[in-house]
């Protein structure tokens, strides 16, 4: 199905959605909390303290009226964004003037710093949204080896290197395999698509070679960090028929489903694409897309520049969700401290950090699933299930102490164990319909031998718009593996998120069989205008005894 990106995204909505972008930005930051001021038809978060004691009854003029008693004033957050932004960042300021009224800006660092030095006595600048490219210097370390022998290195796939900037064009270590518009190229963006495809050069060490190096790599450099511009450039990645985005950007939204995340789930749910996002790097609530329903959303370790995972550990600026909030993320880790990638100019290299470096992992591994199996192909949660029935490795495994956390997600993929189950058609998938609530379903059978290990999982997508019509998740399904008797050898039953993964050992050999129960499935919005469709993957592994 063709949807129509960009129109159904209005600037109304973009504005609302900065709008609680303000909101979830300033309760992070420990201040009062905000009042929301309307202005024809935006929405605008003020931060209390403007208008002293009367903030009951806030209203524009009186904001005003109080905001020119005051000396002017440029919030903390925004003084440390103009420090700290590199050139070619831009923020949205919302700035709060007594003669010019309420206005919301995008702008670069030199541009901020001269708006608060002609600042006025009464005007006050607040940081609404930024959106900065998420890493800074990238190295993977997943044991890629041996899913290159299973699957090859992602030849013919098309694969969105969505960058607010392009591919830096004097690098000859990642060469684009189309390119959009004429935007400057970056740093970021380089070193991102490195790390999925860093083409193996006789003059370095083969181990610096990308997860990916024989994908299409499509160079979708947006002209700017708006959302329209990013959008575009996605728009265009999939016209170019890209089957993966790697997405490693965003905005912390303090958890607010916004623009970008309604977009995300829209795309993978009307096209099966799949979309790998990097989690954050601020160590909150994971940023906007990557906390969209159907986004695989990545997380990062620091792998200390060992094979081992046992020395392994999360990033400290690893953002995430807390399970116990109604969602859980990242879904996935990989490393992202000091990983070696490519860089701007002839045989540049450099060291990346950030979760930014992350996502490119994981979209390199699904890159070369869909190289293996290319009916995979707009199923997006049939490839998602793959990643996550393969996980399960947590960094600092091996430590008795330590069982696996609420912020590492479900691990690391390993990709030699997902590329079996590609090349083994160890998966599969279905759309689950209206009417479908509270029924069970067999989805595989496993034939499997006493003490053999499996890992499973299901994923599925729901459309964008349902979460921005406030309506939340659209549906619930829970797994389980059942023994050769019927009885439940383990299951997953979230109530939250958009996917369940299980791990088990077999009792005895038979014949498994592995179920889904559709808890719950909601099929229209307000209007009653919703198609009830949910597309479902579903794959498993078979963990060998060493691993
Ligand atoms: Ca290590
Ligand atoms: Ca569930």
């Amino acid at each position: 199905m063709t949807v129509p990106l960009r129109a159904r995204l209005s600037n109304r909505r973009a504005l609302v959605a900065l709008a609680w972008v303000a909101c979830g930005s300033i309760l992070l930051a420990g201040a009062a909390p905000p009042e929301s001021v309307v202005v024809g038809d935006r929405t605008v978060i003020v931060d209390k303290d403007i208008s002293s004691a009367a903030a009951s009854a806030l209203t524009v003029n009186d904001a005003l009226r109080e905001a020119s008693r005051l000396r002017p004033r440029v919030a903390p957050r925004l003084a440390d964004w103009i420090e700290r932004a590199a050139p070619g960042e831009r923020a949205v300021v919302l700035r709060v003037d007594p003669e010019a009224g309420l206005e919301l800006v995008e702008i670069e660092r030199t541009e901020a710093a001269e708006l608060a030095r002609a600042a006025g006595p009464g005007t006050r600048l607040e940081l609404l949204a930024e959106r900065e490219p998420a890493l800074r210097w990238v190295r993977p370390t997943l044991g890629i080896a041996r899913a290159w022998k299973i699957a090859g290195h992602g030849e013919g796939v098309r694969v969105g290197l969505v960058e607010i900037g392009g591919l830096g064009r004097t690098t000859d270590t990642v060469i684009p395999f189309l390119r959009y518009g004429g935007c400057a190229d970056t740093w970021h963006a380089t070193m991102v698509g490195g790390v999925i495809a860093l083409r193996p050069a006789a003059t370095w060490n083969r181990s610096y070679e990308g997860i990916a190096s024989s994908v299409r790599l499509l160079d979708a450099g947006a002209c700017s960090a708006r959302d329209r511009d990013l959008f575009a450039a996605i728009d265009w990645a999939l016209a170019q028929g890209a089957t993966v985005l790697n997405l490693s950007w965003g905005a912390p939204t303090g958890g607010a489903y916004d623009a970008a995340a309604a977009l995300v789930d829209e795309i993978a749910w009307s096209r099966g694409t799949l979309i790998v996002a990097a989690a954050g790097n601020d160590g909150a609530s994971v940023w906007s897309p990557a906390l969209a329903h159907s986004a695989l959303a990545v997380g990062a370790t620091d792998d200390r520049d060992t094979e081992s995972v046992r020395d392994d550990a999360l990033a400290g600026f690893s953002s995430w969700i807390d399970p116990r909030s109604g969602s859980a993320k990242p879904e996935l880790l990989a490393p992202g401290a000091d990983v070696v990638t490519a860089a701007p100019g002839f045989q540049a290299m450099a060291r990346a950090t950030g979760t930014s470096v992350a996502a490119p992992a994981v979209t390199g591994i699904a890159a070369l699933l869909l190289g293996e199996r290319p009916e995979l192909a707009g199923h997006g949660p049939a490839v998602r299930a793959l990643l996550l029935a393969s996980a399960g490795l947590q960094p600092g495994a091996g430590d008795a102490d330590r069982g696996p956390g609420d912020r590492e997600g479900e691990g690391y993929p390993r990709a030699e164990l997902a590329a079996e189950s590609a090349a083994a058609g160890r998966f599969g998938w279905q759309d689950l319909r209206s009417g479908d609530a509270g029924t069970r379903r067999t989805l595989a059978t496993l034939r499997l031998r006493r003490g053999q290990q499996v890992r499973a999982a299901i994923a599925w997508d729901q459309p964008g718009r349902y979460h921005a019509a406030g309506l939340g998740a659209m549906a619930d399904v829970d797994l389980a593996l059942l023994a050769p008797n019927g009885g439940v050898v383990a299951e997953s039953r979230a109530a939250a998120g958009a996917y369940e993964a299980l791990t088990a050992r077999a009792p005895v050999n038979g014949d498994y069989r592995l179920v889904a129960t559709v808890f719950r499935h909601d099929t229209l919005d307000r209007e009653g205008k919703l198609p009830g469709r949910t597309p479902l993957g579903w794959a498993w592994a078979v963990i060998p005894s060493d691993r």
